[in-house]
């Protein structure tokens, strides 16, 4: 089936090139998954992708947390992943000014030369999603930009009224790809995918087959509703890389979330 058809509307109305390169692959891999691959060493990340490539749809990486960095490893890691047709995507959470943001994309990581995507808050104002565009520009590459609307964390402070602001800011401009929802709360989600609309991603972490409460105030929803409550990806992190056969719990996951995106 073409991604036209199984994606419909939100095909339609997603004109950004990178959203339908996300959609065309979630079909080829019948996967609405994104690996949260929150390992520590590249050893340990290189048999991540190696064992569940073929069962998620992008990668999710937290660069600064990795004990043996180093440049020349990081880019046989992405090459990898970019083999296994996987977008992706730095989840940097940047939070500052535009003309910082844009510095923060260059750097020792030189986040800039090699995502597809990044996370941003957007407490400083809009600006931020320039400056991060402009890091991109700067090496002559294309991104997009995923705000974060809500948050899987307890306590968190992303309030209904601050949510309304990022989507209303964030559905205007073009170098925003989507929002990050909460895929712990299917009720939330609803109620954010109505105020989106189908014109932008909406990409989902606190997502587990063991629904409940995670370590340190993280909660967990099921992954078949979150994509019935509207996610177009469920980022999944712990239930996949702390598993014992990581690969049949990818395939699981991926299973569960194209199950809930034929159903809706
Ligand atoms: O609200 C959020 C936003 C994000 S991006 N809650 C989150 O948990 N995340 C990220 O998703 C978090 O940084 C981690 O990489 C992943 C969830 O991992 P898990 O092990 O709980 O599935």
């Amino acid at each position: 089936m073409q991604a036209a058809d199984v994606w419909g509307q939100r095909w339609a109305m997603n004109t950004l090139p990178m959203a339908r390169t996300y959609m065309e692959v979630a079909c080829r891999k019948k996967s609405l998954v994104c690996l949260a691959a929150d390992r520590s060493t590249m050893a340990g990340l290189n048999d991540l992708i190696d064992q569940v490539g073929p069962y998620v749809a992008a990668l999710k990486t937290h660069v600064d947390l990795v004990d043996d960095w180093t440049a020349e490893s990081w880019h046989a890691f992405c090459a990898k992943a970019q083999a296994a047709d996987l977008l992706i995507f730095e989840d940097r959470k940047f939070a500052d000014i535009g003309g910082i943001s844009r510095k923060q994309m260059a750097g020792v990581y030189d986040i800039r030369s090699w995502s597809d995507l990044v996370t941003a808050h957007l407490i400083s104002g809009p600006d931020i999603v320039d400056g991060l565009q402009a890091g991109w520009g700067d090496v002559g590459r294309q991104g997009g930009v995923l705000l974060l609307a809500q948050m899987s964390s307890r306590g968190n402070l992303l309030d209904s009224e601050y949510t309304a602001q990022v989507v209303a800011k964030g559905k205007a401009h073009d170098g925003v790809f989507g929002f990050i929802g909460n895929g712990s709360r299917p009720q939330e989600l609803t109620r954010l995918r109505s105020a989106v609309g189908d014109g932008k991603m909406i990409w989902t972490p606190g997502v587990n087959l063991a629904v409940g409460d995670g370590e340190m105030g993280q909660r967990y929803g099921h992954p078949k509703e979150a994509v019935l409550a509207g996610s177009d990806c469920i980022i999944v992190g712990s239930g996949i890389h702390k598993a014992d056969d990581p690969a049949a719990q990818a395939k699981a996951y991926a299973d569960a979330s194209w199950q809930g995106l034929s159903l809706r």
